[in-house]
């Protein structure tokens, strides 16, 4: 064994450290998690299953230039040189911006953005300068919800906060299945018994989820099994009995928060025996809920993608943190904590804008790129002409966003498709250019989704690369470094010319804390943790409004339609017809999105498939046989699949795990084996389908048609 180098997990946000040992070639031969780590917590599988991808020979390795038009679903492709490639892109760039303005070219950002530490910030300064508002992202398949309602209730998108798991004695986890998914918007350093170990200290877990999850057991919590897209009138419900039960805590209202008032109204609509029957928990559920969370000393509800996909993710925001603020659990132990961090207190709102297009008028709240506009929306801004060129950072936007044939189809008429990935997805297969990246072990990095005040314990974390780049990989930054030049704008590479991949950036950045890139190194597990913040500095760092307060019932809520469409979405949910089916999304340890989706180890048996699952009383009423192959359609598209039955789901809900749909991804032999069905073929899509004021899109609670089919040849044989 010639060395071993420590890095860091960059797949999701416990930001897992791990050990690379290198061969007498200087070759990545093993990844292991780090059992020394200061910080604490084990990388889970994926982490070293990384290896895979860093050495596939699937792996996209010289930019390459798309000869054949983008109809014809298989590319036809010429390798071409990085040089040649960035100044055709940029000259088409100028072109179309002479020509249609700014706006006319669109980027997306995809989720292993949010994991690179140098590229992330220079993109959004790239698309800033360029002057386009044509920006669109994973945000708005993820959690923009959250950040819309911190805006509008503490006047600051920064006020994202974490649950304090080791000292509360209550956890309501709301649309999370933190076992499979590691949690998200927070970092916490993995522990598969982190919720066992809580239930054993005396923490009461109450999971409310359609389904039985993973994390749910006998050792750590039940499920509330909630119909989907019904959890806003639930925690209304909640807030309604803790009021009903005089246990608002009037000292810290009076102190910190202004619209109580209003916040109060708005739940006295929904008390708990009028919501039972819309979601599924009967009231007395709710009233005991509501009496312990309430009485518990430290409890803390937290809510991720189930909530936030469901259709009312800013009401559901909001809610949540108004659960935390009126029992006085907000910034108090066992509560819900605003953790140190990097540049933690993040600005004010300086900017609202509304983005003029051809197709209406769209919300945009501000310049750095947080809030974008809807996904959903994009194929009808191509196919209107407002968009002509897509540049594609690090996403897979034709699998990940809802309604796949229309994305299709509108990328078809793109004068300009760019996408910059470290494999040949779909998308990539699509566009006029696939520029190779490099991975995370080619590449220097800081833990960057959590280092902002996302972490359970918090600290930076760095790494160093672990191996040079091999063949024409270039990394991200680099190449929004060389853009900027040849589009004529600043870029960090006019000051040192010679950076591969903001290495000088990442120098300057550490800086900003009395701290060098050598101090990082020299630290056990290269890890520096931040000092620890008082609990109720919360309210000075993270209350933005002019008034200082936090607004429990801010109008934009009223303004932008958002009670309005709650009420009447419930009164629709009181007359819904009979065997009505809701689709869920379900990620399991077997994936990673679409992003781990040509790791053989990962899609062995069952696990490469994206079956239908169905409990069994649905299955008897519409047919279904365990293994049946079915039709699932809406509005927006059809798939076929096979169902299997699955008695953790309550009756009307089907679900499944998106990040599949891979038929046309030519160069992943991998996932071409079975391409899997795609989820996102299904969702609603185009203009009012999104959330008002998040623009988030409609993911989980997709209203389903489900048929049997008859066994083809094809599916016999499989
Ligand atoms: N293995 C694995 N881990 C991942 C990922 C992955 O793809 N695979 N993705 C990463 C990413 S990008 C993210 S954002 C995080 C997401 O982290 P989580 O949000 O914890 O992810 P999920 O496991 O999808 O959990 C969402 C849960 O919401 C439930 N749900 C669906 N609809 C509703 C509803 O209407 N109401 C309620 N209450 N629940 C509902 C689903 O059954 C599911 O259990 O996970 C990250 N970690
Ligand atoms: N139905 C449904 N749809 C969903 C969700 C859901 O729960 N249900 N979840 C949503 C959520 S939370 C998310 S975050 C999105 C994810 O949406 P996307 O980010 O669009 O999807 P991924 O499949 O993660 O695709 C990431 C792409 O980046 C590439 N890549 C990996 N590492 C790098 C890198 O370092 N540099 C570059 N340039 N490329 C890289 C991968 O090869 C892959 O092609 O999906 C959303 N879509
Ligand atoms: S928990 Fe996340 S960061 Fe840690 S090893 Fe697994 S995938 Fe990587
Ligand atoms: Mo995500």
């Amino acid at each position: 064994m010639a060395q071993e180098k420590t890095t860091f997990c960059r797949i999701c946000e416990p930001g897992c450290s791990l050990v690379a040992a290198l061969d007498d070639n200087g070759r990545v031969q093993s990844l292991r998690p780090n059992l020394d780590d200061p910080i604490g917590g084990v990388a889970c599988h994926k982490g070293p299953s990384y290896l895979a991808v860093h050495n596939d020979p699937d792996r996209l390795n010289w930019p390459r230039r798309r000869k054949n038009p983008r109809s014809e679903p298989r590319g036809q492709f010429v390798d071409v040189e990085w040089e040649d490639a960035i100044e055709e892109i940029a000259a088409r760039i100028k072109s179309l911006i002479a020509e249609h303005g700014p706006n006319s070219v669109a980027f997306f950002t995809g989720n292993p953005f949010a994991f690179n530490s140098t590229a992330f910030p220079l993109a959004q300064a790239v698309i800033g300068a360029l002057g386009t508002k044509m920006r669109f992202s994973v945000n708005t398949q993820d959690a923009v919800n959250r950040i819309a309602a911190a805006e509008a209730v503490f006047g600051t998108q920064g006020a994202q906060f974490v649950p304090d798991l080791e000292a509360t004695n209550y956890l309501l986890c709301v649309g999370s299945n933190p076992m499979v998914s590691r949690w998200t918007m927070m970092a916490t350093p993995n522990n598969p018994d982190l919720l066992k170990s809580m239930a054993k200290r005396g923490a009461k877990i109450v999971f409310v989820n359609p389904r039985v999850i993973e994390s749910s057991s006998e050792l750590t919590g039940e499920t509330l099994q909630i119909k989907p897209g019904t959890d806003v009138y639930f925690l209304a419900a909640l807030l309604e009995a803790i009021h009903q039960l005089g246990r608002f805590d009037h000292d810290v209202l009076e102190r910190r928060a202004i619209h109580v008032d209003g916040l109060i109204d708005f739940v006295s609509k929904y008390p708990a025996e009028a919501v039972a029957e819309v979601t599924g928990i009967p009231a007395e559920t709710i009233r005991l809920v509501a009496d312990e969370f309430s009485n518990a000393s430290g409890a803390v509800a937290y809510s991720a993608t189930g909530l936030n996909q469901s259709g009312h993710g800013v009401l559901g925001a909001w809610l949540i943190d108004m659960l935390n603020l009126v029992t006085g659990n907000l910034g108090r132990p066992g509560g819900s904590l605003k953790p140190a961090g990097l540049a933690f207190d993040l600005p004010a709102i300086v900017r609202r804008e509304v983005v003029h297009t051809s197709i209406g008028d769209f919300n945009l709240s501000d310049p750095i790129g947080y809030t974008n506009l809807p996904s959903v929306v994009l194929p009808d801004l191509i196919e209107a002409g407002d968009i002509r060129a897509l540049i594609n950072l690090g996403g897979n936007p034709l699998l990940s966003i809802g309604g796949e044939a229309r994305l299709r189809a509108a990328f078809e008429k793109l004068d300009l498709l760019v996408s910059i990935d470290i494999y040949p997805s779909a998308t990539a297969e699509m566009s006029d250019f696939a520029l190779p990246g490099v991975d995370w072990l080619e590449r220097p990095d800081f833990n960057y989704a959590g280092a902002f005040g996302m972490q359970t314990h918090p600290h930076l974390r760095y790494a160093d690369p672990v191996v040079s780049p091999t063949a024409g990989r270039r990394s991200d930054w680099w190449f929004m470094g060389r853009l900027a030049q040849a589009l004529g704008i600043s870029s960090p590479l006019d000051a040192v010319p010679e950076d591969k991949d903001g290495f000088s950036a990442l120098e300057a950045l550490f800086a900003t804390q009395d701290l060098t890139i050598d101090m990082l190194r020299a630290a056990p597990g290269n890890a520096i943790r931040f000092p620890d913040v008082p609990p109720e500095s919360l309210f000075e760092r993270c209350v933005k409004h002019p008034h200082g307060r936090i607004d429990c019932c801010p109008a934009e809520f009223v303004t932008s339609g958002l009670f309005q469409r709650c009420d009447e979405q419930f009164a629709e949910r009181l007359n819904e017809p009979e065997g009505l089916m809701r689709l869920i999304s379900r990620r399991t340890p077997h994936m990673h999105n679409g992003s781990l989706s040509n790791v053989e180890i990962l899609r062995s048996g069952r696990q490469g498939l994206a079956p239908l699952l169905v409990c069994g009383a649905d299955a008897q009423r519409l047919g279904l046989a365990d293994g049946d192959p079915v039709r699932v359609s809406t509005d927006s598209g059809e798939i076929e699949t096979r169902a299997f039955i699955d008695d953790t789901l309550r009756p009307g809900v089907v679900a499944m795990t998106h990040g599949f749909g891979h038929r046309h991804a030519y160069g992943l032999s991998v996932a071409q084996r079975s391409p899997g069905a795609n989820f996102n073929a299904l969702p609603p899509t185009g203009p009012g389908t999104f959330e008002p004021l998040s623009n988030m899109s409609l993911l989980s609670g997709v209203k389903v048609h489900v048929e049997r089919m008859p066994p083809t040849l094809e599916w016999l044989a499989q």
